[in-house]
């Protein structure tokens, strides 16, 4: 036996080796290597703590929470002249090269029921441009109106990187410069069963899953990421998902806030639409600002309102945040317990070899996944900003094939925006009265990447096109 079999033996873990006797000299290799890079010492405390412990019912959170404060926009009570000088600080920041754009794109589209990376499903009204080109023209267009190239950071994960990258390549990168867009892979974590111990896939292959968006963390101090910005002089890290076409990757006032306040970690409020809305809500707990997602916020605190009739715990986390270089570099090397994001636990059926060497594909859930979670790095955070934003300029995710958050619903607001943009340049469309318009058209980043920027190149354009459908400003 070697060293690594007898670390595995004595923490027992000895099955992983159970049939390496039985495996080519490749396969031996590779189940080395991916034993390797488990840590032992972080799975015994997981072990501990979320399989074998006690995972209290999640009313006893109930008591100790309270609805985090947030910045309202101008229109709902915000000081106007705060949001104006947060837009120029943002801006300037911006001018001056010091923010880098985000996607983490490790996840599978198993609800979209989408083979393939979901960066590449397709999502514009008439090109049907790819979530990945949207994202891509968006960060050149900032980059162009700022006069900075702007580079942008993917973190895939090991079932979709190969063909990420690919589909940049063949794509010529959608215009960006090759140099400014990178892309990393995110961890892994094994998965384990009742009793803790270590799954194999296969004979010569351990059962292991991306270790959650939070794992960007990490994976962004382990691949170099940091240290590349650091080098290009950028501070600001913003972080948006694959999911979401309408968002503001680099928005200039999010931005302004986040300087302004010496913020961490700054983060996007969208006042919820209905209690059952599915994304975390901003609590404070203990006197710290926290997410609490929405599968763990009980009942009554979804359900409840003020007295002006509005939801008590409305305030939306979109997962948009803007992360501080060198907070990411201290919560990402994990060095220490104070400074290290916690894992949650998730139970999922994992296919895995039993001692007789047999395949199991269970019925049931027999494992444990631990994944990590981006938003649990707001309790750490100096300083945390909320601000919060319109649901029709920064949110329309495509998560599920049909009905709320699908291609449908995101491609109608996408519509929706346009013709925002087109009234607002005194452009005559006809709209039902949700804001939809009648025809279907495309306003492509390059055109115009904001409302402010459209009317501009509207009104300089010598000949306007006439608005019809299937018509494409790009
Ligand atoms: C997430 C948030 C929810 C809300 C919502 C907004 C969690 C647990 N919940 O819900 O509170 O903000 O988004 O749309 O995050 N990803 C990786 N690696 C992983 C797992 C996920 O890169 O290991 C990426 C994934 O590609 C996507 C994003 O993280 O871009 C969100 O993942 P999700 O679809 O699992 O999150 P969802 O919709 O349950």
């Amino acid at each position: 036996m070697n060293e690594l079999q007898n670390r595995f033996e004595s923490r027992g873990q000895g099955q992983v080796f159970q049939f390496f006797h039985e495996l080519s000299s490749a396969e031996q290799e590779q189940l080395s290597a991916q034993a390797a890079d488990i840590d032992l010492d972080e799975l015994d405390r997981l072990v501990d703590s979320l399989v074998k412990g006690k995972v209290e019912g999640n009313d006893s959170i109930a008591d100790e929470l309270s609805p985090a404060d947030f910045t309202p926009l101008p229109a709902n009570g915000g000081d106007a002249a705060l949001w104006t000088e947060a837009k120029e600080t943002g801006e300037e920041a911006l001018r001056a090269g010091r923010v880098a754009a985000f996607t983490v794109a490790g996840g599978q589209g198993t609800r979209l029921g989408y083979d393939g990376p979901k960066g590449t499903f397709p999502v514009t009204p008439v090109l049907k441009k790819t979530l990945f080109q949207v994202f891509a023209e968006k960060i050149l267009a900032a980059g162009n109106h700022y006069g900075k190239s702007i580079p942008w950071f993917l973190m895939t994960s090991i079932s979709n990187h190969e063909a990420t990258v690919s589909f940049f390549r063949e794509n010529n990168f959608f215009g960006l410069k090759e140099e400014d867009v990178s892309f990393f892979s995110q961890g892994l974590m094994p998965a384990v069963d009742s009793e803790g111990k270590i799954l194999l896939d296969e004979k010569g292959s351990i059962a292991l899953s991306p270790d959650g968006h939070g794992g960007s963390l990490r994976a962004l101090v382990r691949s170099g990421a940091i240290s590349k910005m650091e080098e290009r002089g950028i501070d600001i890290v913003s972080y948006f998902q694959v999911d979401n076409p309408l968002v503001r990757c680099l928005d200039p006032e999010f931005i302004g806030f986040h300087i302004l306040r010496n913020s961490e970690l700054s983060s996007k409020a969208l006042p919820k639409a209905y209690p059952e809305e599915k994304v975390g809500v901003f609590c404070e707990q203990n006197g710290q600002a926290v997410v609490v997602e929405y599968s763990d916020l009980p009942e009554r605190l979804s359900q409840e309102r003020d007295d002006a009739g509005e939801l008590t715990f409305r305030g939306g986390s979109i997962a948009i945040h803007l992360f501080d270089r060198d907070f990411v570099k201290k919560l990402g090397s994990g060095d220490s317990e104070e400074t290290r994001l916690p894992f949650h636990k998730a139970n999922k059926k994992v296919p895995f070899v039993d001692t007789d060497g047999q395949r199991n594909e269970p019925a049931e859930p027999n494992a444990c996944k631990f994944e990590m979670f981006v938003f649990d790095a707001l309790p750490f955070a100096k300083n945390p900003v909320i601000i919060e934003t319109g649901r029709a300029d920064d949110f329309s995710p495509v998560k599920n094939a049909e009905g709320v958050d699908s291609p449908a619903t995101s491609k109608d607001d996408q519509l929706r925006q346009f013709a925002r943009w087109a009234v607002a340049a005194g452009i005559e469309i006809e709209t039902d009265e949700t804001g939809l318009p009648s025809i279907t058209f495309e306003i492509s980043p390059v055109f115009a990447d904001t409302c402010e920027r459209f009317v501009e190149k509207w009104q300089a354009l010598n000949t306007k096109p006439p608005l019809t459908d299937g018509l494409v400003l790009s």
